[in-house]
């Protein structure tokens, strides 16, 4: 089925590009002899450190034979990968016919027809909903059927904006199955924003939610979707499931979800799809003003999240999988739907936030639902490890196994107190880092050699097939130990991204381009001397707002477009709970007056409308002038300075167009404060 390796061929192993002998003995102390041929089923009784060295110095081998073990396939595949970073073509598992649909929920229901899939944790704490594999693929079929009969078909994109529940679970897994591209939008996001994507991905439905229930407070969904979709010509149909009682009025292109599904059929035969079909779109902010649509596909991206939702997280058989993410974000496509259900894990569909009713939410919720893994974000962490440990000790934690940390760097405290006060410092807490683009985990402490320490607030090992290499500010790879520079991968892995929709240059100009022929992550880090990855941060005008990623160039584009506003500066600045929040240089027109307060108030507004709440800037600043290089670009690098009081070190102010500048903003800051 795919090139049978020799083993002379792994002879050549240190010698795979990208990869020297010291990068790979950055993951394990020591390179150990060749692994034996065999099949997934032989290959993952190996120690992880062969498994590791295997991925990496003959991938085919590796991913072919897990491929072919661990997925259903309707047709199987000819060849493993065929990759070229350079001209930004990456195809895995060619040939290949699949159904993810099936993966994720006929393998399971036929094996385990009661097992319980989805434990949906809705917002009032003890009324948990249970949804089994049986019954999320007939409400899964009946959601497929009924795009179906709305003429949705193959390749068709659909928007959903919904909050975390088995509904939208069940409206992305049917998409999968009639291979529907699914676009989620998050639930929080303003009408404007939503606009946005359904006009870049051009949706020909919307699936949405009547309201939403969220900390004890409601969400009107579907208004925010009438509000879209006035400018958005391509959509025909509005799908309405009832989350609440309130009924809805009913407009043209309005569809009562659960009525029609109880209509249509609870069987709906899988479409075969091609391994490189696309299976979702998820917008995600870059350094430009314009949102990314990152194009994820089939069978790579299915089998990169099970086996890292299996490898980092300890994954066993009967699991109960807690990761309390948006299903709107990468994090909950990856690791609440795809990985778990792809394993046949119960997965908890988090409805609410850390702190409704009280801080005890998360921890009352493990004891009544014996959760094995709970992975969470250091926002929330460091919100809760304010209040009182009792609100932790008060519940019973026995049942964790697993405790996990995603979505910005977590910082020492937030780590041991997760560690030592929720896991009684009996929990491997594993740091994971990864990002919308790579689809699943890269950097993790596990899968680890037995008995190998995990370093507190470190993601510290490659997964499988990952090569992180480091560049220097030359753009020269960084070998040895100690050494900090752009943070790149080398070699393609099954769940990277494949394409930015509709835009397949900028795919490779934003990844292939910065360090030519290698993946750059946007992230800097640092190897320490066991070799060891640390990640430093973004470097690039990216920002992290309690794990929410956000371009400073989307703020400001929002911004600018008030009247009075000619041009403005947006910064990230860090914060106690939130990691970071933006710092808005706002230039007013002359003629305004003296007093902004009306003009900061509407500027408020108009990042909440077009963006997001969590967008709207926490300080403004208003100044006559913005620091610009000779050739007119903004030095955010000399505002951050300002502001964190070290302009004494400005660094390179060569390029400065009018240095006086710096003073003056130093000046217009002192007075503020
Ligand atoms: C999964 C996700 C990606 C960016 C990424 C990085 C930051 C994520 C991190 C981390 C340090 C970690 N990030 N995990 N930084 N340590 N463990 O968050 O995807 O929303 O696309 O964000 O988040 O800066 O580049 P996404």
């Amino acid at each position: 089925m795919f090139p049978k390796t020799n083993l002379y061929r792994k002879r050549k192993l240190y010698r795979t590009p990208g990869l020297c002998e010291q990068q790979l003995r950055c993951r394990f102390s020591s390179l150990p002899s060749p692994p034996p041929p065999g099949t997934w089923s032989q290959l993952h009784r190996l120690p992880h450190r062969d498994l590791y060295r295997l991925s990496v110095t003959d991938p085919d081998r590796f991913w072919g034979s897990a491929a072919v073990d661990r997925l259903r396939w309707m047709r199987p595949f000819h060849q493993v990968r065929d990759c070229d970073f350079s001209s930004g073509k990456i195809n895995w598992f060619v040939g290949g016919k699949i159904n993810v649909s099936v993966n994720c929920l006929d393998v399971h229901a036929e094996n385990h027809p009661d097992r319980v899939a989805l434990i949906w944790e809705r917002d009032e704490p003890g009324t948990e909903v249970k949804v089994t594999y049986r019954e999320l693929l007939e409400t899964t079929c009946r959601l497929a059927n009924t795009l179906k009969s709305h003429e949705i078909k193959k390749g068709d994109r659909v928007a959903i904006y919904m909050p975390v529940s088995p509904i939208a679970v069940a409206a992305m897994l049917a998409c999968a199955r009639i291979g529907a591209v699914h676009t989620m939008v998050f639930a929080g996001f303003s009408s404007e924003a939503l606009a946005a994507k359904i006009q870049d991905a051009q949706c020909k439905a919307v699936i949405t939610c009547n309201q939403g229930v969220r900390g004890g407070r409601l969400i009107h969904l579907k208004s925010t979707v009438d509000a879209a979709v006035r400018s958005c010509t391509s959509i025909q149909h509005i799908f309405v499931s009832q989350r609440t009682e309130q009924p809805v009025v009913m407009g043209e292109l309005d569809v009562p979800l659960d009525e029609m599904m109880s209509q249509h059929a609870s069987v709906c035969p899988p479409e075969p799809l091609d391994s490189e079909d696309s299976l979702f779109l998820l917008y995600t902010s870059g350094s430009t003003g314009k949102p990314k649509g990152i194009v994820h596909t089939q069978a790579g991206y299915l089998l990169y999240t099970s086996m890292t939702h299996q490898y980092v997280f300890d994954y066993r058989d009967g699991d109960v999988f807690g990761c309390v993410a948006d299903v709107g974000w990468i994090t909950g496509h990856s690791y609440v739907v795809y990985g778990p259900l792809c394993n046949g894990a119960t997965t908890v569909l988090f409805e609410s936030t850390p702190v409704y009713p009280d801080p005890g939410r998360y921890w009352e919720m493990v004891e009544r639902l014996r959760i094995n893994q709970f992975y969470s974000t250091p926002t929330a962490l460091r919100l809760l490890l304010k209040y009182d440990d009792c609100w932790v000790k008060k519940y019973d934690r026995s049942s964790l196994r697993t405790l996990g940390s995603v979505g910005e760097p977590i910082n020492h405290e937030a780590w041991h107190w997760f560690h030592s006060v929720v896991g009684e410092g009996r929990c491997p807490l594993v740091d994971t880092w990864w990002q919308t683009e790579t689809g699943g985990i890269c950097i993790a402490p596990h899968p680890l050699e037995e008995g190998a320490p995990i370093i507190p607030a470190m993601a510290m090992r490659p997964f499988f097939g990952i090569q992180p290499v480091l560049m220097g500010e030359k753009g020269e790879t960084l070998t040895g130990d100690s050494v900090s520079g752009a943070l790149c991968i080398s070699q393609p892995w099954p769940g990277m991204a494949r394409s930015i929709y509709g835009d397949h240059q900028r795919f490779i100009d934003a990844y292939f381009k910065v360090y030519h022929g290698y993946y750059f992550t946007g992230d800097g880090a640092h190897r320490s001397e066991d070799g060891y990855y640390q990640i430093t941060g973004r470097m690039d005008d990216v920002i992290n707002v309690s794990g929410h990623r956000l371009g400073t160039a989307e703020i400001e584009d929002a911004l600018d477009e008030h009247p009075a506003v000619p041009e403005t500066a947006v910064i990230g600045i860090p914060h106690d709970i939130k990691g970071e929040v933006p710092f808005a240089f706002v230039v007013l027109k002359e003629d305004v007056g003296d007093d902004p307060t009306a003009i900061l108030q509407h500027l408020r507004g108009l990042v909440a409308n077009k963006i997001t709440k969590y967008a709207v800037p926490e300080h403004f600043l208003v100044v006559k002038r913005l620091p610009k290089t000779r050739s007119g670009k903004i030095m955010r690098r000399i505002l951050r300075k300002v502001v964190l009081e070290t302009t004494n070190d400005l660094g390179d102010v060569s390029t400065l167009d009018d240095p006086s500048v710096v003073k003056e903003i130093v000046e217009t800051y002192d007075l503020k404060k």
